[in-house]
């Protein structure tokens, strides 16, 4: 591997103007450049050039966005569903399970996490409100109204794992999601709970290259340098 990583980043979609154009936010790409790593741009249609994406790039980053359509992993779409881009979905699905075959590292925020779920077999709660069952009356707050860069709520870190060994047992973050991790793909294991006993952290069940949180790290890493920590540990592991 070359000294210089490459950080395939898949982009979302959004008319701005009246345009379709294809983003990724300021602090996905803040998050990578600190911590030594090259981002590189995916658009969901450059779906055909997988093979490209998989030689060039050291590693992939899935970050937050819209909801996974539900046919992907098999349910009709429940009406607190929110927006949704197939063709991202496609491009992103198919991406996680090429890249777990090729060996390379991913990392996943919000969104992210829930796709590398979905891909390797897993499931999502459509809307945490309304679908987490007799737990519903201890839900916490997980769509925060306070601005993103400020934490709301507390997760705890399952021992011996790698976002236990970066945080500690505890630590403080933001929350702003509607879905979570419902049943968990084979392969992976969860690492971080939120005191409600909603996902918020997973990796790789026997080997280091999933790593991937619920909560917006990029979004804390300028205040809270444990927050560009989580950059720095995967960069720094694909080097
Ligand atoms: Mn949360």
């Amino acid at each position: 591997m070359s000294e210089n990583v490459i950080v395939g980043i898949p982009a979302g979609i959004a008319s701005i103007k009246g345009t379709p154009r294809y983003y990724v936010n300021e602090a996905d790409i803040n998050g990578i450049i600190k911590a030594g790593g090259t981002p590189l741009m995916i658009p969901s249609q450059a779906i055909g050039s997988l093979d490209y994406y998989l030689s060039v790039c050291d590693g992939f980053f899935f970050t937050g966005g819209p909801d996974v359509l539900p046919a992907f992993y098999g349910e009709e779409p429940h009406v607190k569903m929110g927006f949704s881009d197939i063709k991202r979905d496609r491009l992103e699905l198919a991406l996680v399970k090429r890249a777990l075959v090729a060996g390379k590292k991913m990392l996943g925020i919000c969104r992210g996490m829930q796709v590398i779920n979905i891909a390797l077999g897993g499931t999502v709660y459509q809307d945490l409100e309304s679908e987490y069952g007799n737990q519903t009356e201890h839900l916490i707050k997980h769509f925060q109204a306070a601005p993103t860069a400020e934490p709301t709520h507390y997760v705890e870190f399952e021992s011996g794992t790698r976002l236990n060994r970066l945080y500690g047992s505890r630590q403080l973050v933001n929350s702003r999601h509607h879905q979570a991790v419902r049943n968990i793909a084979a392969g992976l294991k969860a690492a971080a709970f939120a005191k409600d006993g909603v996902m918020e952290g997973l990796e790789s069940k026997d080997s280091d290259q999933i790593l991937a949180v619920q909560w917006h790290p990029e979004m804390l890493a300028a205040a809270d340098p444990k927050m560009q920590q989580f950059f720095d540990s995967f960069v720094g592991s694909l080097k």
